[in-house]
This record gives structure tokens, C-alpha cells and sequence, in this order.
């Protein structure tokens, strides 16, 4: 069997604003665009990838958030309707989607054997989190390649920002061997915002983009940052700041998607594609894409 391997890595952000914005027919309510600059940037990394054969997701959310290690779907098939409890006006998306299983209990075996506390989730009736779904809805609005859903063990929450990176490098490692195991082509995306400062008050209506920009010039540094020295390709840099970056820009890459994500590409010396940064209620988000198909053993 060929090797498996991963054609490539995003930063794939999920406020469920960009969903609402463009009115899919599993979302309920209904709106008048907004947020085209972050929809546009979606739309670019779509381009990239249309010709690019892939076999499944691989996606980690931190709004599945679990506190004694990391958990990953094990039922084949989910379908329900996911609702977000910031914004239930926005986001009531009716989801059915498939899991690859197989991969999914690959990678959980890896990590396992590696001394990670993992677990495999069975519960049939289990709500995929909105995270997720906006993530894929955004990068692959068919619907049509089943995905790998990993938990964010929120091991910051008890420990710190490097003994969560720590245990993420691990994910990232074990997740990278048991594809290139399983022989399949994967698409891997870290569903996270920046710099996450919000405001507490939304706008009437949501979509009013003359009330949208980022909430303090000190998180707009922290974004620029960031995305530069992804550009850049300066990924073991982006590890090294992540602390100071969880801590001053409330970052969602707390949940380690980030960390996840450049691990398991190698911690790539390789620059990241900006297909678009825009914010949603006052949050940052960056669309990147590493193209690791086009670098080469
Ligand atoms: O989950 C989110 C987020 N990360 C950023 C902004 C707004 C809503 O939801
Ligand atoms: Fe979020």
C-alpha cells in the first residue's frame, strides 16, 4: 500500500457568523451577507484545493472541549441540528455528515501507544459541536469526504500553555504517522480564531459590517504577527510565542489546534498561503493554507 500523507494543512476559523453570512440551506436563520472579506478569503482557499484529491478531514475543534484527554468521534454516521449557545440567532445548522472511524481509532491507537490519554467517543447521539462544522461547511460546503473529529483537551485550563503544546506536539506526531499508515490522503484543518477579544454587544442587525473591526490596536499586532511569521515559514517561532499569544490576545489557539496542526506537518520551515484575515465581533481571523502536497518527501 502507497504511503498515506497530508496534501494539506489550514487554519480554518469557525465563527458561525460566516455560515449565517452565507445562507447554506441547513442553516435556519436567514442574512444579508456580511463578513466577505473572511467569505472571500474561504472562497480563494476553496480554489486551491479544488483539483487537489483528497480522502478525508482531519479536523480538531476547540469548542469539543474535554478535560480528561483527547476524545475522537467513533460513530460512522451523525446527524442532528447543532446549535450555538452564543448566537442561536445565527447558527441552527442541520448536519449530517460522515466519520472516517477507521482513521479516527488509527490515530487514537497511535497516540495511545505514544503514553497519550485518549478516547474513542460512542455515543450515537452525540451533538457535533459548531466548531467543526463550520470549519468543513466552510472548506468543503459539499458535504461529500467524511471527516476525523478530534476533541480540545483542555489541558491549559489545568496545566499551562506548555504542557498543552507538549501533549499537542505528541497529537500532531501520532497523527502524522498513522496516516501516512493508513495510505490515505488527508486534509487537516485547526479550527481557531486568533486573537480572541469580543465584544459583549452585538449589532442590529448582526451583518451591520459598519460596526465591525478588531476590538484594540494590541490585538491587531498580536494578529499581524502571527500571520507573518506563518508567511514566513517560521512555525517552531509560532510554538515558541505561543504562550505570551494565548495570554496578551486571549487566543483561541488555547485549544491547541495550532500546535496540533504544525506538528503534525513537520513544523513546517515552509510559508503558509494568506487566502484572507478579517474580524467577526471584534475577534481576528486568519484563512492559511500550506500546500505540504507541493513540498517533496
Ligand atoms: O467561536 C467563535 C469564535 N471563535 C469567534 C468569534 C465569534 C463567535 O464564535
Ligand atoms: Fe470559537
Amino acid at each position: 500500500m502507497a504511503k498515506g500523507g497530508i496534501v494539506a494543512g489550514c487554519l480554518a476559523p469557525h465563527p458561525p457568523h460566516l455560515v449565517y453570512a452565507e445562507n447554506p440551506e441547513q442553516n435556519e436563520p436567514v442574512s444579508e451577507g456580511g463578513w466577505e472579506q473572511l467569505r472571500w478569503g474561504y472562497e480563494r482557499l476553496r480554489d486551491s484545493l479544488k483539483d487537489v484529491d483528497y480522502d478525508v478531514i482531519v479536523i480538531l475543534s476547540p469548542h469539543w472541549q474535554t478535560y480528561v484527554g483527547t476524545h475522537f468521534i467513533g460513530v460512522e454516521e451523525c446527524s442532528s441540528k447543532s446549535v450555538d449557545p452564543v448566537f442561536p440567532n445565527l447558527f441552527r445548522f442541520n448536519y449530517d455528515l460522515k466519520i472516517d472511524v477507521e482513521l479516527a481509532k488509527a490515530i487514537h491507537d497511535q497516540a495511545k501507544s505514544e503514553g497519550m490519554s485518549v478516547k474513542m467517543m460512542t455515543n450515537p447521539d452525540f451533538r457535533v459541536d459548531y466548531g467543526t462544522i463550520v470549519s468543513c461547511h466552510m472548506v468543503r460546503p459539499e458535504w461529500d469526504k467524511p471527516i476525523v473529529s478530534i476533541s480540545s483537551n483542555r489541558s491549559l485550563a489545568y496545566y499551562s500553555v506548555e504542557v498543552m503544546q507538549e501533549m499537542m506536539l505528541e497529537l500532531g506526531r501520532s497523527t502524522a504517522k498513522a496516516i501516512e499508515a493508513s495510505g490515505k490522503k488527508c486534509l487537516l484543518l485547526a479550527s481557531n480564531s486568533l486573537s480572541h477579544r469580543h465584544f459583549v454587544t452585538e449589532t442590529n442587525p448582526p451583518e451591520d459590517m459598519s460596526k465591525e473591526h478588531i476590538t484594540s490596536h494590541a490585538m491587531h499586532l498580536w494578529d499581524m504577527r502571527m500571520i507573518e511569521l506563518m508567511r514566513q515559514g517560521k512555525a517552531q517561532e509560532i510554538i515558541n510565542e505561543m504562550p505570551e499569544f494565548c495570554e496578551q490576545a486571549i487566543a483561541e489557539s488555547d485549544g491547541g489546534a495550532l500546535t496540533w496542526l504544525l506538528s503534525a506537518m513537520g513544523i513546517p520551515e515552509q510559508p503558509a498561503i494568506l487566502h484572507g484575515y478579517g474580524t467577526i465581533i471584534g475577534t481576528g481571523n486568519a484563512i492559511m493554507e500550506w500546500p505540504c502536497r507541493e513540498w517533496g518527501e
